[in-house]
This record gives C-alpha cells, sequence and structure tokens, in this order.
C-alpha cells in the first residue's frame, strides 16, 4: 500500500488567525509530502511491510529485519507521516471536545490550565526541532514529554493523545522565532480541549 497525503478536513485557512494559511499549505503539500515520499521509497522495496500500518511499522520497528538506514528512514519518514497525519486531526476550527480525555487530564494533572501549564513549559525547553507529546504509556497512564526530530511516541509503544510541530516550519512564517507565542495560540485550535 502505498501512503499518501490524507486530505484536510478543513480548508487551509480554517485556523486563521491562529495558524495562517500559508504555513498550513506549505506544511501539509511540502513538508508532509516530503516525508510520505521518502517512506514510500522503503515500503515499495519491502513488499513484505505493505499491509503494517504506519504505527505498527513504529512500534515494530527494532524488530523489523532491515538495515539500519532503511530503519532509519522509517523512524524519520514514517514517523513523519504519522506525526503530521495525526496533527492535522486534532485541529479543526471548531472544538470537538473530548470530555473523557479532558477529565482524564484535570484528574493527572490537577487541572487542565495546569495541564496546559506543564505542556507549554515542556515544549518551551525543548532544544532544536522536535515534538511535545501527551501519550498514555504501557502502564496505561499519561504523560507529557518531548521527542526530538520525528520521533514518534509509538516507538516506545506509547499512544499518543495530543501532539505539538514545535519545528520552525510550523509557525516561522507567522510567529517567526516566537515559539511562546505560538503554543499560546495553538491552543485555540486544538479541537479536542
Ligand atoms: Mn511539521
Amino acid at each position: 500500500m502505498k501512503h499518501t497525503l490524507p486530505v484536510l478536513s478543513y480548508p487551509y485557512d480554517a485556523l486563521e488567525p491562529f495558524i495562517d494559511a500559508k504555513t498550513m499549505e506549505i506544511h501539509h503539500t511540502k513538508h508532509h509530502q516530503a516525508y510520505i515520499d521518502k517512506f514510500n521509497a522503503v515500503i515499495e522495496a519491502h513488499p513484505e511491510l505493505a499491509d503494517l500500518t504506519t504505527e505498527d511499522l513504529l512500534t515494530q520497528l527494532n524488530s523489523l529485519s532491515l538495515d539500519d538506514q532503511d530503519k532509519k528512514i522509517i523512524r524519520n519518514h514514517g514517523g513523519g507521516h504519522a506525526n503530521h497525519s495525526f496533527f492535522w486531526n486534532i485541529m479543526g476550527p471548531h472544538k470537538d471536545q473530548s470530555k473523557p480525555l479532558s477529565d482524564e487530564i484535570a484528574s493527572t494533572f490537577g487541572s487542565l490550565d495546569e495541564f496546559k501549564k506543564m505542556f507549554t513549559q515542556t515544549a518551551m525547553l525543548h532544544f532544536g526541532s522536535g515534538w511535545t507529546w501527551l501519550a498514555r504509556n504501557t502502564r496505561g497512564g499519561l504523560e507529557i514529554y518531548s521527542l526530538p526530530n520525528q520521533d514518534s511516541p509509538y516507538l516506545q509503544g506509547h499512544l499518543p493523545l495530543i501532539g505539538l510541530d514545535i519545528w520552525e516550519h510550523a509557525y516561522y512564517l507567522k510567529y517567526q522565532n516566537r515559539r511562546a507565542e505560538y503554543i499560546e495560540q495553538w491552543w485555540n485550535v486544538l479541537k479536542l480541549l
């Protein structure tokens, strides 16, 4: 199965003014597409992987019989594909709040505000490119952490629940170096909370 760019459920300008249309268009059609193209090249060379989902490939990465270079491509570019597909889906112009998730976050971190503060701080302290995640760990608990590059929580068997792209390509056109402002505004388009 060849991986293809997912169609967004909203137009590029739907997240304005928080995320601008140009950033969305470039992020989706250029950055995400580039991850897919490099990921597909490995999948095409290994037909035995074609039936596995991207998430399964990441979860099982260490046990796949591939050379280190191909594993690295799946980690970086399969990860990029999984992360961005996930990211587009948790954002939207309208809130589609998940009450069970909000309740679990509030009981784990004290309150939604406290959670947002901790998540924001984790994203601000991350050096360089990467993502900040709220993920369900293998014991079923919630954890906030950042991972470098396109590393996915699936690599450690975790389930991503919320993810924020903190690569500069996600915000530079509108916010330049102001990562704090991007994060603060991003809560407006995270539809889950
Ligand atoms: Mn990105």
